[in-house]
């Protein structure tokens, strides 16, 4: 039932044993992923039927998760809502849309799938900490399983350039919180010259656990959609989130159990599009950019380490790769919360705003069914600059100065 399982180099396929702790190939330096052997042959039918039998969440699909399995840390991850949004599909102006909620995770966002699992794995490694760089997300949710573990935490974040309720989870769950003075590339250029100490495990999304976790999206959309003909849009940053997703949608058609074929869309903020740019213009490697820009603070990153990955999940889908401006971003945020009552943060409003911006541009049929990833909740965000434009009244205290203010609002 559980299938055998290495770790394979994605350039050279060098397959090294998956135990051992290596964040790249130690032949070439590619990326590695954990690679599931011979998923055709195991039995599908037997697996759904195990699945059934327990909630919705990243541990329901265990058997393609191949941990050692003496135990799980876990927080409750996963088994996040899928809204149909009617007034939101109107207003991107295709068929059908869904909206995958990843801020209703325990941290507030998917990165807590891929941390459950490399939290797991850090602590069957034996090493005393954990340690990564990031843009808030992958530091809060590390802290927090790092704290519910019993294991030390390091964080490295960009100083000054994190949301400050990222920042505020970073520090209440117990990391030891750096403040790098440079851009989240510098700090995870540091964190990746740490690779050979004895002491760490480095949790950002080249360690190919995290992917493990993360795909588990696309399980849920198999067991919360039930057919695969849809386009899937991602933001994007490092990386690893469409990479992830597209591996658990590899896996399920491996395994024969996804009907049609879904689509990857990835999204970049215009100011940090590296990924996107590459795809655009037909380029076979990434160019990293300097000084990455956007309000979207999450995607602020110009040298995506798993774009080899991304670009595998575009193409092998047959998708595509959009940019949005940052208004776009507020606009769509801006949506969510107004028509559907689903509050994001910038980063995860990506998603529906490259949805819209393709609709526009012709690239993407009014016809499709698109489920749009929200990577975060608003909460991680509360920012004066995203409320611009958005007016409050004050009043004396007494309910005669509020009455016309009222009767205004009821006004037909
Ligand atoms: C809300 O937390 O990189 O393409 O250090 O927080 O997998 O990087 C966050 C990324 C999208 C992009 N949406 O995902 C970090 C970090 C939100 C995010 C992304 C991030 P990747």
């Amino acid at each position: 039932m559980i299938p055998e399982a290495t770790l394979s180099c994605i350039g050279c396929g060098n397959k090294i044993e998956h135990d051992r702790v290596v964040y790249s190939c130690p032949r070439c330096g590619d990326l590695l992923e954990v690679k599931l052997e011979n998923l055709s042959s195991v039995d599908a039918s037997l697996l759904k039927e195990r699945w059934r039998s327990r909630p919705i969440g990243v541990w329901r699909y265990r058997e393609l998760i191949p941990l050692r399995g003496e135990r799980y840390i876990t927080l409750h991850e996963g088994g996040t809502p899928l809204y149909r949004c009617g007034k939101l599909a109107r207003w991107a102006g295709v068929k059908e849309l869904y909206v995958k909620f990843e801020g209703a995770n325990p941290t507030g966002s998917f990165k807590d799938r891929g941390m459950c699992v490399g939290i797991t794995k850090a602590l069957e490694s034996g090493r005393q900490a954990v340690i990564c760089a990031s843009t808030g997300n992958t530091s809060s949710s590390m802290s927090a399983y790092a704290a519910a573990a019993g294991m030390k935490s390091i964080v490295l974040i960009p100083r000054g350039r994190i949301a400050l309720g990222k920042l505020f989870q970073t520090l209440l769950y117990g990391a030891r919180t750096i403040a790098v003075k440079g851009s989240f590339d510098d700090a995870l250029n540091m964190v990746m010259q740490l690779r050979d100490s004895k002491d760490l495990y480095i949790l950002n999304s080249i360690n190919p656990w995290r992917i493990e976790g993360q795909k588990t999206l696309a399980y849920e959309l198999y067991d919360q959609l039930g057919m695969g003909d849809y386009v899937v849009s991602v933001p994007v940053g490092n990386c690893g989130n469409i990479s992830a997703i597209w591996k658990g949608f590899s896996e399920l058609i491996e395994l024969g159990l996804l009907n049609g074929s879904p689509t990857m869309l990835g999204v970049q903020a215009e100011g940090a599009s590296p990924f996107a740019d590459m795809i655009l213009k037909g380029h076979e490697t990434l160019k990293p950019l300097e000084e990455p820009r956007t309000i979207a603070t999450a995607i602020r990153i110009g040298k995506p380490a798993n774009w080899k990955k991304a670009l595998r999940a575009v193409r092998d889908s047959g998708g595509t790769v959009a940019k949005v401006s940052d208004w776009e971003i507020v606009e769509a945020q801006r949506a969510l919360a107004s028509l559907e009552g689903i509050g994001v943060e910038p980063a995860s409003a990506a998603s529906l705003a490259g949805v819209k911006k393709l609709v526009e541009e012709g690239r993407l049929d009014r016809d499709s069914t698109v489920v749009c990833i929200s990577t975060g909740t608003a909460l991680k965000d509360p920012n004066e600059e995203l409320l611009r434009g958005i007016e409050f009244s004050e009043v004396e205290p007494n309910v005669d100065s509020a009455k016309p203010l009222i009767e205004e609002i009821l006004k037909p």
